[in-house]
C-alpha cells in the first residue's frame, strides 16, 4: 500500500508542475525516499501507461495523456470524499463488475474500478456490452450500503440521475432516462447500468454499480448500431472521459449520501422524472415471452413504474426482469 501512496505522490508532484523538469533529487527530498527508489517507481509508472519523459541532469516531466483514465489523472480532479478515492486500472479486462465480484469484500467501499476496454461486458440478463478501447467509460464502483437488499434497485436509478444529469451539465445535450437503466439521446442508448449485489435475506454484503457509457465511439457493430449511440456521434466531436467520470462520480456522491445519510431519494427520483424517456408514454412491458402495453403515469418513491395497463387497471412495475420498449422501436 505505502508504494502505491508514492507512485501517487510522486505523480501528483509531476501532475502539479507539468510542463516543468523536477529532478530526481528533489522528489527524493520531498518524498523522503532515495533517488533510487524514485527511479525505480517512475519506471513502475511507466509500465502502467504514464508517459514520464527523464533529461539527463534536470530531472522528470510528466506528459499530459489526454486519453487515459490512468487513476494519477483523476485524483486530482475528483471533488469526492469516498466514492472513487481508491481507482483500480487496467488497460484490460473481461468485465469492471467480474472484477469487483471476484475481489468482493476484498475491496473497500467507494472502490471505483475502471478499465480502457471490457472483452466480456456484460448488459442485463447475460446480454453482451460492447466496450471498445479508450473510446467509452466501463467502470464500476463498489459499495457497502446498509440497506435492505431489497431497497439495492434505488442504486440504479441514482447512478442514471447522476449519469444523465452530469452529460447534460458537461456536454450540453438532453439526454433522456430510459427506466430502468439506460441513459438515450434520440432514441439510442447512450450508456447502460448494470447493478449486481452479493446479500442474504436481509443484509447486502456489498452491491455494484457498473456504467458503461459510449463516449468517443463512431463506429457500431451492426447488431448494435440500430440501438446505440455515442456522445461523439451526437455532437460531432470527441469528449474529454476524464471531466465525465469525476463530475459523474461527484453527482453519484451527492445523491447516494442523500439516500444513506438523509434516508431521501427524492432528489433522484426527481431527476429520473424530469428526464424520464418514458413518463406519459405508452410502452410495451416485456416480461420473457409476455407483452404487456401500457400507459407510464408515474415513477413512485421507491423508483418503480406506475403504469395504466390496456384493462384500465393500474400497476406497479419493478425493475428487476422487466425490458421496456417504446411502441415504436427502442424507446
Ligand atoms: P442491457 O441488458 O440493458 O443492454 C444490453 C443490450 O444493449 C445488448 O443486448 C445490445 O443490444 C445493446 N448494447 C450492447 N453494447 C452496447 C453499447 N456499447 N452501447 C449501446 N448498446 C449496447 C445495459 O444492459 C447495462 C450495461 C452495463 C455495462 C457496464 S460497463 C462496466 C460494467 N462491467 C460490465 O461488464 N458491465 C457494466
Amino acid at each position: 500500500m505505502m508504494v502505491i501512496i508514492l507512485r501517487n505522490d510522486i505523480i501528483e508532484i509531476l501532475n502539479n508542475r507539468k510542463g516543468e523538469f523536477i529532478s530526481g533529487e528533489e522528489l527524493s527530498y520531498l518524498l523522503k525516499v532515495s533517488r533510487t527508489a524514485i527511479w525505480k517507481h517512475i519506471n513502475i509508472l511507466r509500465k502502467e501507461g504514464y508517459e514520464i519523459e527523464s533529461v539527463h541532469k534536470k530531472g522528470y516531466r510528466i506528459v499530459e495523456n489526454y486519453n487515459s483514465l490512468l487513476p494519477g489523472e483523476l485524483i486530482g480532479r475528483l471533488q469526492t470524499q469516498t466514492i472513487g478515492r481508491n481507482i483500480i486500472y487496467f488497460e484490460s479486462i473481461d468485465s469492471t463488475n467480474d472484477y469487483c465480484k471476484q475481489k468482493g469484500n476484498d475491496l473497500s467501499h467507494g472502490t471505483v474500478v475502471i478499465s480502457e476496454e471490457q472483452l466480456l461486458g456484460r448488459g442485463r440478463l447475460g446480454r453482451a456490452w460492447a466496450s471498445p478501447k479508450g473510446e467509452g467509460i466501463w467502470m464500476s464502483i463498489f459499495l457497502k450500503p446498509h440497506i435492505p437488499p431489497l431497497e439495492g434497485t434505488k442504486l440504479t436509478q441514482i447512478a442514471a440521475a447522476a449519469v444523465c444529469s452530469t452529460i447534460r451539465n458537461v456536454v450540453g445535450i438532453d439526454t433522456l432516462i430510459k427506466w430502468p437503466n439506460d441513459i438515450v439521446f434520440n432514441g439510442k442508448k447512450l450508456c447502460g447500468i448494470l447493478t449486481e449485489m452479493s446479500a442474504e435475506l436481509n443484509e447486502i454484503h456489498y452491491l455494484i454499480v457498473g456504467v458503461g457509457i459510449n463516449v468517443n465511439t463512431l463506429y457500431f457493430s451492426e447488431e448494435i448500431s440500430d440501438v446505440a449511440t455515442s456522445i461523439a456521434v451526437e455532437i460531432g466531436k470527441t469528449v474529454d472521459r476524464k471531466t465525465l467520470v469525476t463530475n459523474i462520480l461527484k453527482v453519484f456522491e451527492e445523491l447516494y449520501e442523500d439516500f444513506i445519510i438523509k434516508g431521501s431519494i427524492k432528489k433522484t427520483i426527481a431527476i429520473c422524472k424530469e428526464f424520464s424517456a418514458i413518463l406519459n408514454k405508452k410502452v410495451n412491458i416485456i416480461r420473457g415471452n409476455s407483452i404487456k402495453e401500457g400507459l407510464v403515469i408515474d415513477i413512485t418513491e421507491e423508483g418503480n413504474l406506475l403504469m395504466l395497463m390496456e384493462n384500465g387497471e393500474k400497476e406497479v412495475i419493478q425493475s428487476g426482469e422487466v425490458s421496456v420498449r417504446g411502441l415504436n422501436g427502442y424507446v
